[in-house]
């Protein structure tokens, strides 16, 4: 693998909720012009576009992928674009086909182009009702009953194939919902738990689509930028199964987290409408158990629900007060 000086990195989903910020992570560990931003559709901020190489491409167009890895010698890539749980339950053919095309675009791109390794993040989607639900296994039953798990847990099994039919290095973690202050996520079903906050600040109120008692596991965004570099740097020993790692950083439930909030905003309301969001929720696990990724590549997250909330109250207060988003 290339050292970090030698190294030309590759993101999908540049102008998401995971992609905005670990681009400028990245951007400062190998340096600006060695990562490249890819995205397609919604405009980038101008700080993505200032610091570095950015490219329009569809993922969905096998010669396009192959295009970009080329031109900028690329040997890494992040691959994070995909349909998220909620919107791909409405249009489930669509979340399908953008999901899986994608992926095997940039898997077929990676072998054939010399890319040395690769992150795809899976989810706790992968996941369904026949497994257990508190601190779920690494090694379980894989039955989701969303199109968006069953892309995961295609996906999983692709990238296990391509790491020991063609030796590419995939590594994948199954992300939690992860909340984060600087980019919304869309079409999630973890989603709530970053609205709650903007409304809390904003209007002092928030109509959450979930069960008041609906437990979910989560990652704050600096442990997921953590989390994902932290395993594409781990020497290849460590890193001993390419489907994806359990990773977890907290398990609240919707009320737990409205009442951490209150400690910010003790007039914050919360009523609770759950759509169809909820069947999807109460098919995934409430906690994870994560003790594989922590023995193999020494995964360790930093927060819990008390600092994460601290810390996404100090940093949307501000902005938001000011009518930003
Ligand atoms: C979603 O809610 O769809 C995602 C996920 C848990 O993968 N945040």
């Amino acid at each position: 693998m290339p050292d970090e000086c030698s190294r030309k990195v590759l993101v999908t989903g540049a102008t998401g909720q995971i992609g905005s910020e670990l681009i400028p992570e990245l951007r400062k560990r190998y340096g600006k012009r060695n990562v490249v931003a890819v995205g397609h559709r919604r405009r980038p901020s101008e700080d993505m576009l200032r610091s570095g190489p950015y490219e329009e491409v569809d993922l969905m167009d096998e010669a396009a992928v192959t295009d970009v890895l080329r031109r900028h010698e690329i040997n890494t890539v992040y691959h994070l674009a995909a349909i998220l749980s909620a919107v791909g339950e409405k249009d489930p053919q669509i979340a399908w086909k953008v999901n899986m095309l994608s992926l095997t675009n940039m898997l077929e791109g990676a072998r054939k182009n010399d890319v040395k390794r690769m992150f795809w993040p899976s989810s706790i989607a992968v996941f369904g009702p026949t497994s257990p639900r508190t601190n779920t296994p690494q090694d379980t039953v894989l039955l989701p009953t969303s199109m968006y798990g069953v892309t995961k847990v295609a996906g999983e099994l692709l990238c296990n194939y391509y790491a020991s039919k063609y030796g590419l290095d995939v590594r994948s973690v199954r992300f939690p919902g992860i909340i984060s202050s600087e980019t919304l996520p869309g079409g999630g079903t973890t989603d709530y738990a970053v609205e709650i906050f903007y409304e809390a600040i904003r209007q002092g109120r928030y109509r959450c689509f979930l069960r008041k008692d609906t437990t979910l596991p989560m990652l704050y965004q600096p442990d997921c930028i953590k989390c994902a570099i932290g395993i594409m740097e781990a020497p290849c020993d460590k890193v001993r199964r390419h489907d994806g790692y359990n990773v977890t950083g907290m398990s609240f439930s919707a009320g737990e987290l409205a009442d951490e909030i209150r400690k910010y905003v003790p007039s914050l309301e919360v009523t609770y409408a759950p759509d169809h969001r909820q069947e999807i929720a109460d098919s995934w696990p409430m906690s994870m158990d994560d003790s594989i990724a922590r023995k193999d590549w020494g995964w360790a997250p930093d927060h819990d629900l008390a600092s994460m909330t601290k810390d996404m109250m100090d940093r949307l207060t501000p902005r938001l007060k000011k009518g930003k988003r």
